[in-house]
């Protein structure tokens, strides 16, 4: 087996901006998305894991993030910032067209390696979290569950959360690891770079 290099996440910059899945760039290299509702916080944790304040843009108002943001922490290795599912306010037939291209892009695109699904820690495993693990576990795609704003419960609740959640996804029989997460105050961060340099060791293979 080869070494797993750690990479240095802190290089990381902004690629290229796509309306949708048919305006992504070459298929090429290694490719691992930050997916999740609207605001469970998938662009602060790609700030939180870059050492950056704005690389990817954050927001109170909930739909943010409405291009597929790509970036890249070194030749060959993108990380992408999808946009949240679930926005109250979207129209329903956006919803469900965005809800497609999501199926489509875990499916297609063949340099995707991994992709990490954050949800809030105090509102996990909603409907379309549990349609997105089940896409990406259908796909083949090793899934890391972050439960994000961990800092907003006390150490017992969050502990109580996680293993809920770790049962709770057994029946899913994929590839799936869960860890409390959050932006503020460091919880999980290593364990993120960790997992990332992991699904990134592909695109250093000789
Ligand atoms: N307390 C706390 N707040 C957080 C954390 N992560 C994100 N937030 C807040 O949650 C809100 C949404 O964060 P974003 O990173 O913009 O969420 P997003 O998932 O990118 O949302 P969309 O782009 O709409 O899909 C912001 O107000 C963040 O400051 C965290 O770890 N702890
Ligand atoms: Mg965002």
């Amino acid at each position: 087996m080869s070494e797993i290099q750690k990479l240095n996440y802190h290089k990381t910059h902004f690629l290229t901006s796509a309306a949708n899945i048919t305006q992504l760039p070459e298929d090429t290299g290694v490719e691992i998305a930050f997916a999740g509702r609207s605001n469970a916080g998938k662009s602060t944790a790609l700030n939180a894991l870059t050492n950056q304040k704005s690389l990817a843009r954050t927001s109170k108002t909930p739909g943010r993030t409405q291009l597929i943001n790509l970036f890249e922490v070194e030749p060959k290795c993108k990380l992408v910032d999808l946009p949240g599912y679930g926005y109250a306010a979207v129209p329903e037939q956006m919803k469900l067209q965005w809800q497609k291209s999501l199926a489509e892009y875990l499916q297609k695109r063949e340099c995707l390696q991994g992709v990490v699904i954050l949800m809030d820690i105090r509102h996990p495993l909603k409907d379309l979290d549990q349609q997105m693990i089940e896409w990406a576990v259908a796909s083949e795609l090793p899934v890391l569950l972050l439960l994000t704003k961990a800092d907003k419960l006390s150490q017992s609740a969050r502990s109580k959360t996680v293993k809920m959640v770790r049962e709770a996804i057994l029946p899913f029989q994929g590839d799936i690891q869960v860890e409390p997460f959050s932006s503020l105050n460091k919880i999980g961060q290593d364990r993120l770079a960790a997992k990332l340099d992991e699904w990134f060791s592909p695109a250093f293979a000789a």
